[in-house]
């Protein structure tokens, strides 16, 4: 593999996108510095397995505190680590939860991307910048989504998607900055955060396969999505940062599929029928939900020669497996629990 000496910066780097991307650009030869929360309990287990002592001359991952709410640290940040690409991964990313907080969204998901922008801008550093927009944006807007498809966002957290996403273009366009939004559909992982609907699951059928839980209890389960593998979106995200210039791009399998069909597949997986354990509780319903999102990712494929490989089905058994191994392990060092199953990834 080539191998590069550009530095990349990572807000969001704790969560399954970042950690996946940490490892990508790793991979790749970058120094990757990453933006972490202070937190009263260790927030960096997904990084775990790629942590090299910074004393050490072959440290090429740095992790610095700070907080997407706090500019003048976005600003010291980006002045001394210059970095040549800045994936801005952060965000309070629950749908639901954005109902809940949504004034805390706003000022994550929606005013950090600016936050950085402008720090960009008034540092004139020559860097490149990604966006991490969301299908959510298109909410109400029947499928299949492209880049072209009228937005109408259904949540706080689809609206300050969408701020953040309209700040990219205009900087892209007003000071012509390399500024890029990917705008990624649904995808997942044996990293997935254990409150979105598949890991959630996945999680629940290996602990039912294991006897140790009897009932799951969701919300909607008509909903359609277009569900994908996190470790093969990533690779999609530095790919538009090596584009010839900025644009937004649609990145999706372009397969539907229900919550129900997840779950079928998940339980199926473990030879049990889910109907005999999923429960409904209204807690889990969105005073406004996304019916449906399935995109169309043919200018990535074209420009950039971006392709998925893994759908719905297998990430549900790649998801199932990890889980089942994870429960297994329960006690030992979590990074042994949660990094299984993902290799070639
Ligand atoms: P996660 O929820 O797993 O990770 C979110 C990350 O943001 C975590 O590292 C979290 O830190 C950090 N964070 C949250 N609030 C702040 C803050 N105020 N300041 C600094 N860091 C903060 O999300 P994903 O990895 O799944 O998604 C990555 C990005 O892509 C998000 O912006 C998400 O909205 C977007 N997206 C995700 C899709 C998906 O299907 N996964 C699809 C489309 C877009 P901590 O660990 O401390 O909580
Ligand atoms: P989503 O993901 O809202 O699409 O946002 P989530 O997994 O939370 O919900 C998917 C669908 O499942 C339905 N659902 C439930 N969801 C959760 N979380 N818990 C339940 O118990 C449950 N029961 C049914 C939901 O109503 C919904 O229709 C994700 C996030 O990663 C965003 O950050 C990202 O931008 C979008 O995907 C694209």
């Amino acid at each position: 593999m080539a191998t590069t000496t550009k530095k990349a910066l990572i807000t969001g780097i704790t969560g399954q996108d970042g950690s996946y991307l940490a490892e990508f650009l790793l991979g790749k030869g970058y120094e990757v510095h990453g933006i972490i929360r202070r937190s009263s309990t260790f927030n960096t287990q997904r990084l775990e397995h790629l942590y090299v002592d910074f004393h050490q001359k072959d440290a090429k991952l740095f992790l610095h505190y700070g907080d997407l709410s706090d500019s003048s640290r976005l600003t010291t940040l980006l002045q001394t680590v210059a970095p040549d690409e800045v994936y801005n991964l952060a965000a309070q990313s629950h749908v639901r939860v954005s109902f809940d907080e949504p004034e805390h969204t706003g000022n994550t998901t929606g005013l950090g991307s600016i936050r950085l922008l402008e720090a960009i801008r008034i540092l004139d550093l020559p860097c490149r910048f990604y966006q991490a927009s969301s299908s959510e944006m298109f909410g109400a807007t029947p499928p299949p989504q492209s880049e072209d498809t009228v937005f109408y966002p259904r949540s706080p957290y689809g609206a300050a998607k969408l701020y953040s996403h309209w700040v990219t273009k205009n900087y892209r366009e007003g000071y012509g900055m390399f500024a890029t939004s990917g705008i990624l559909f649904n995808h997942e992982s044996p990293r997935r955060g254990e409150t979105f609907v598949t890991r959630k699951i996945t999680r629940a059928v290996a602990r039912i396969a294991a006897g140790v839980q009897d009932e799951l209890y969701l919300g909607n389960l008509d909903a359609i999505r277009d569900w994908g593998y996190a470790p093969e979106y990533v690779q999609a995200m530095w790919m538009m940062l090596q584009a010839d210039q900025p644009d937004d791009f649609v990145i999706a399998t372009g397969t539907e599929y229900t919550v129900e069909d997840f779950l079928r597949f998940s339980f199926e997986h473990v030879g049990l029928d889910w109907k005999k354990y999923v429960k409904f509780d209204e807690r889990y319903l969105r005073p406004t939900e996304v019916d449906a999102l399935v995109g169309d990712a043919s200018k990535a494929e074209k420009a950039l020669g971006w392709k998925p490989k893994v759908l719905t089905p297998e990430l549900a058994t790649i998801m199932v497996d990890a889980d089942r191994e994870i429960l297994e392990h329960e006690g030992k060092p979590w990074t042994d629990r949660l990094f299984v199953n993902t290799a070639g990834a």
